[in-house]
């Protein structure tokens, strides 16, 4: 494999002459580790069928299964799909999926390391993601914000942007939002946690899944904290603007992983509704989430 490093701020990396199939273990090691160090990995000029592209997740780590079967794809359930396009009146996925600021699977006990996505239509503009570095938001809060975060949780929950499924039609709203208390009650993260490789001090606060901040006795804080928290780190910049936000564009054959324990993102759409179709996949790997 060849990596090709960027040579302005942003973050990321890309490779160029790699296949899963003949990668050696320590090929994947040596991608898990630019993961971790550089946030993002862009793997240009793939070409993969459902079953090898989770045979490519496979090698990287414990890939899980979204826990709604309405995102699976029909062949392989691993595969989370997202997608606006209904072929013949049938829709496969969702459509408009993490149109928010978030962290895949925050709202959980066990949140992912890696993210994983490949597109499989894109439209002719308005393609991409946008990421914010968590640990750099981190470091840039002042000395008493910091040490607010330090001694503090959060709870997280899905309920903001729990996808009304075709089976809810007619069903009282009621109902279903005891369903999901039920299914997916709040996690509870500290707002701040180490990276267990890198070692680098995570602002772990999301604008579309965290609801709440307790201080280190379990007591509920003032909600304006938790607003000045996610207003530094620019969730809240309905302009996209704010400093540490990058734009990162997406080309067909790309596999883009990301280091799902620093960065939260939030999915970007073409405005005029051209077809788009993503694969995700989202995967453990070997360290606790977070160390205590
Ligand atoms: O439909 C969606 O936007 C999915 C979202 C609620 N969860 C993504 C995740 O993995 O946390
Ligand atoms: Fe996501």
């Amino acid at each position: 494999m060849k990596v090709q490093y960027q040579d302005n701020q942003r973050m990321g990396v890309v490779v160029y002459d790699f296949n899963y199939k003949t990668a050696s273990d320590g090929d994947i090691e040596d991608l898990k580790q630019l993961i971790y160090e550089y946030k993002i990995v862009v793997i240009k000029e793939q070409d993969l069928s459902p079953d090898e592209y989770c045979d490519f997740g496979y090698r990287l780590g414990e890939v899980e299964k979204y826990y709604q079967p309405m995102y699976h794809h029909p062949e392989r359930e691993e595969i989370f799909v997202s997608s606006n396009v209904s072929e013949n009146g049938q829709q496969v996925g969702v459509p408009k999926t993490g149109k928010f600021w978030h962290a895949d699977y925050a709202f959980m006990p066990r949140p992912f390391a890696f993210s994983m996505v490949y597109p499989q239509i894109l439209p002719s503009k308005e393609r991409g993601t946008y990421f914010i570095n968590m640990s750099k938001v981190y470091q840039s809060l002042s000395d008493d914000l910091k040490a607010i975060a330090n001694e503090s949780s959060c709870y997280h929950s899905v309920r903001r942007f729990f996808k009304i499924r075709p089976e809810d039609v007619y069903r009282p709203i009621s109902e279903i939002l005891d369903e999901i208390e039920r299914v997916t009650p709040p996690a509870k993260h500290p707002t701040t946690f180490t990276h267990p490789v890198t070692g680098e001090t995570i602002l772990y606060i999301t604008e579309g899944f965290t609801y709440r901040i307790d201080d280190s006795e379990g007591k509920p804080q003032d909600i304006n904290i938790l607003q000045r928290l996610l207003t530094h780190s620019g969730q809240l910049d309905k302009s996209f603007k704010y400093p540490l936000i990058e734009h990162h564009e997406f080309e067909l054959g790309d596999v883009r992983i990301w280091d799902n324990r620093s960065l939260v993102h939030c999915a970007h759409y073409a405005s005029n509704s051209e077809p788009a179709i993503t694969f995700r996949l989202t995967l453990h790997d070997s360290y606790p989430f977070y160390q205590l």
